[in-house]
C-alpha cells in the first residue's frame, strides 16, 4: 500500500498559549486559571509555572523562522483569552490582539497557514471567580470572546477552532482537579461539560456572523479509543460507560444534537441534568467544516475487581477520579512500550478513531490536531539532539493515518504535538514533547532529529522506510 499522503495535506505542529508564551502581565493581560493554579503550592511538578514558559511572546519571529526552516505548511496555536479580553467580557485589548496579528502575518509571510484555537484551557480567572464553566454564563462569555477575536483576525485567519479537548477542561479541571482550576466536584464537571458544549455552539454561531464565508470552523476533541479488557458483559458495559463520559458527552450534542440517554441514566445518582435547557443540544450542533482529533493512547477498561486500585487512565494521580459516577470501573495499563508520560505507544487507537468518526460524522473532513510523545531528550556533546524514539513514534502513527486514509477516512492534515518543548501543565517542565529542543535556562532552540525527519515527510508527502532499532 502506498505511503504517500494526499496532495494539499497540511503538515503542521501545535502549541498552546499558556504552554509557550510567558509574559503573563504584559499589555494588560490578567491571570488565567492556569496562572492561579500553577502558583498554588503543590499543584505542578517542582512548582513550575508558565510565567516564562519558552518566552514565545518575545521570540515569536524566531519561532516562526524555525517552522519555515522546517518547511511546515501549517501551525496550530491558541489565543490567550486573558491577553485579549482581560476581564473575560467587553471590548478587546488592542495590544493583546496585536501580538496575534503579528504572529499571523509572520506565518502568512512564510507560507504557513495559521490554525487558530480560541480556548486551550486558559479561562480568565475573573470568570472562574464568577463560577467558571459550571455556570451557564461562561458559555455566553465565550461566545462574546469568539466574536471579538473573529472580528479582529477574521480578515487573515481562515481556520478556526473553538475548543481544545473540552474533556480535559471539564473533567480534569473540575472533576479530578489535576488541572486548573483544581476543583474536585463530579457534578461541577458534568455541568462544565455541558456549558463547554453550549459555548462551542454559541461561539460557532458568533464566528459565522462575523467571519467571511470562506472561514472554516472546527473543534478539537480528544476522543478516547476505549477498549474492554475482556469480552465479559460487565467489561463491555464498563467500555460503554466510559465511552459515554469520554466521547459521546461531547460528540452527542456537537455532532448529533442530543446527549446520549445512557449517559443521563449512568449519572442519574449524581444529577438530573436540569442544567441542560431545552434547545441547548441543538445549539451545540452547528455545521462544522472539519473535526479535529487529538490522540495519544487507547484506554483499557473493565469492571473493577479486587486489587484494581491503581488508576491507569493516563490523566495523573490525585485522590479524585475524573470519571463521574464510575468508581466501579478500572483502567488498566495498555500493553506495550510506554513514553515518558507512561502512555502506551499504540497507533491502532488512532486508526480506530479515524474510522469511527468517518462512520459517525460522514462527510466531515478530519484533522489530527495533536499527536506526539514525551521523551527525555538530552543534547549530545556537540549540541545536537537525537530522539529516535520520537521518530519511531511518528512513523508508526503516520503510517496508521495513511492506512486509515486508504480505508476511507478523509484525513486532511496532521499536527505534531508539539513544535517545541514547553510547559506540560501539571508536569511542569519535566516532560518534553517538542520536535525542537528548548534549553529552559537559556531558551536556546535546537531542532531534534525528529524535526528534520518530520520536515522531510512534509516536503515529500511520503513516509520513508520505518526506522530500524
Ligand atoms: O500538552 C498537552 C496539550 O496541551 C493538550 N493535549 C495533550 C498534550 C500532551 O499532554
Amino acid at each position: 500500500m502506498s505511503e504517500t499522503f494526499p496532495p494539499g495535506f497540511l503538515w503542521g505542529t501545535a502549541t498552546a498559549a499558556y504552554q509557550i508564551e510567558g509574559a503573563p502581565q504584559e499589555n494588560g493581560r490578567t491571570p488565567s486559571i492556569w496562572d492561579v493554579f500553577s502558583h498554588t503550592p503543590g499543584k505542578t511538578a517542582n512548582g513550575d509555572t508558565g510565567d516564562l514558559a519558552v518566552d514565545h511572546f518575545h521570540r515569536r519571529a524566531e519561532d516562526v523562522r524555525l517552522m519555515a526552516d522546517l518547511g511546515l505548511n501549517a501551525y496550530r496555536f491558541s489565543v490567550s483569552w486573558p491577553r485579549v479580553q482581560p476581564t473575560g467580557r467587553g471590548p478587546a485589548v488592542q495590544r493583546g490582539l496585536d501580538f496575534y496579528r503579528a504572529l499571523v502575518d509572520d506565518l502568512l509571510a512564510h507560507g504557513i497557514e495559521p490554525v487558530l484555537t480560541l480556548y486551550h484551557w486558559d479561562l480568565p480567572q475573573e470568570l472562574e471567580s464568577a463560577g467558571g464553566w459550571p455556570e451557564r454564563e461562561t458559555a455566553y462569555r465565550f461566545a462574546e470572546y469568539a466574536r471579538v477575536v473573529g472580528e479582529a483576525l477574521g480578515d487573515r485567519v481562515e481556520r478556526w477552532t473553538t475548543l481544545n479537548e473540552p474533556w480535559c477542561s471539564a473533567f480534569l479541571g473540575y472533576g479530578s482537579g489535576v488541572h486548573a482550576p483544581g476543583r474536585t466536584d463530579p457534578v461541577a464537571a458534568l455541568r462544565a461539560a455541558h456549558h463547554l458544549n453550549l459555548g462551542h455552539g454559541l461561539a460557532t454561531q458568533a464566528l459565522r456572523a462575523v467571519l467571511p464565508a470562506r472561514a472554516q470552523i472546527s473543534v478539537s476533541l480528544n476522543p478516547a479509543c476505549v477498549r474492554a479488557r475482556t469480552q465479559a458483559p460487565e467489561d463491555l458495559n464498563a467500555r460503554r460507560r466510559i465511552d459515554a463520559l469520554a466521547n459521546r458527552v461531547f460528540s452527542g450534542p456537537m455532532l448529533a444534537g442530543a446527549y446520549p440517554e445512557d449517559l443521563f441514566a449512568d449519572t442519574a445518582r449524581l444529577t438530573d441534568w436540569s442544567f441542560v435547557h431545552a434547545g441547548d443540544a441543538a445549539v451545540a450542533r452547528q455545521p462544522l467544516d472539519s473535526l479535529g482529533i487529538n490522540y495519544y493512547q487507547p484506554a483499557v477498561v473493565s469492571a473493577a475487581g479486587e486489587g484494581d486500585t491503581e488508576r491507569h487512565d493516563g490523566h495523573g494521580g490525585g485522590d479524585h477520579s475524573p470519571w463521574p459516577g464510575a468508581d466501579d470501573i478500572a483502567f488498566h495499563r495498555p500493553p506495550g512500550e510506554l513514553t515518558d508520560m507512561g502512555w502506551s505507544v499504540d497507533p491502532t487507537g488512532l486508526y480506530d478513531l479515524l474510522l469511527r468518526y468517518t462512520r459517525e460524522a460522514p462527510g466531515l473532513p478530519l484533522y489530527i490536531t495533536e499527536n506526539g510523545a514525551a521523551y527525555e531528550d538530552k543534547p549530545a556533546a556537540d549540541g545536537s539532539v537525537h530522539d529516535p524514539d520520537r521518530i519511531r513514534y511518528l512513523h508508526g502513527h503516520l503510517s496508521a493515518v495513511r492506512r486509515a486514509i486508504g480505508d476511507g477516512a478523509d484525513v486532511r492534515g496532521y499536527f505534531l504535538w508539539s513544535l517545541m518543548d514547553n510547559f506540560e501543565w501539571a508536569y511542569g517542565y519535566d516532560q518534553r514533547f517538542g520536535a525542537v529542543h528548548v534549553d529552559f535556562e537559556t531558551q536556546r532552540r535546537t531542532p531534534k532529529s525528529s524535526a528534520r525527519w518530520y520536515a522531510k515527510v512534509a516536503a515529500t508527502g511520503e513516509l520513508p522506510e520505518p526506522p530500524v532499532g
